[in-house]
């Protein structure tokens, strides 16, 4: 479900969240376990963080590059997440993971599927702030013909169900500048990942 504008009146309040989190667990190119540097950078927030390096996928309680937690969901995150959960029909969603990507011009996530939480009754929520970008809505095969959805900043989309392990990913941000967000697109995916 793609729900249009719903974190726009939050997205300063949004933006500026993450810029105290990436002050303490600052964006990275992660490594692909086969040995690619992802061209989107990341952080987390919550007791749970996505990670990957050689060794693959996995969500970790603390951050790699410092040895420290993560810094804590803000309680405006939880809620947010939580009230566009609902929604979608989405009773008591309560993630304790946040990933933070972070897309500059250029920067693209190939298809993929969420599959390193333990619960795929729980749903996940995507918020997007600043730039544009067209999000690939795919099937549950990877060669499954994939919807174009552009999202802009301030969407949100929330993803369980039947739906929760169909392919996804975002093609290419282009070039521009956001007034809040400036050149890049953040995205933002709650999970309930333990
Ligand atoms: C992104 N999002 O929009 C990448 N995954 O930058 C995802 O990979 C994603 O938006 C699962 C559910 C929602 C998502
Ligand atoms: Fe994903």
């Amino acid at each position: 479900m793609v729900l249009r504008s719903f974190a726009l009146a939050n997205a300063e309040a949004i933006f500026a969240a993450v810029g105290r989190i990436v002050a303490a667990a600052p964006f990275r190119q992660m490594q692909t376990p086969g040995g690619f540097r992802m061209s989107v950078a990341m952080s987390n927030c919550g007791p749970l963080g996505w990670v990957t390096d050689e060794a693959g996928y996995r969500y970790a309680a603390s951050d790699p590059e410092s040895g420290q937690p993560w810094p804590p969901l803000p309680a405006l995150f939880l809620r947010l997440a939580a009230e566009a959960a609902a929604e979608a029909d989405f009773g008591d969603f309560v993630p304790d993971a946040c990933l933070i990507n972070r897309y500059e011009p250029g920067a693209r996530m190939s298809l993929h599927q969420d599959k390193d939480e333990r619960d795929f009754s729980q749903p996940i929520v995507s918020v997007s702030l600043g730039l544009p970008a067209v999000f690939l809505f795919g099937g549950l095969k990877r060669s499954d013909p994939a919807r174009r959805i552009p999202l802009t900043h301030g969407d949100v989309v929330v993803w369980g169900g039947p739906d929760r392990l169909r392919y996804h990913g975002v093609l290419a941000v282009k070039d521009g500048a956001h007034p809040l967000v400036g050149a890049c697109r953040l995205n933002l995916t709650f999970r309930k990942a333990h």
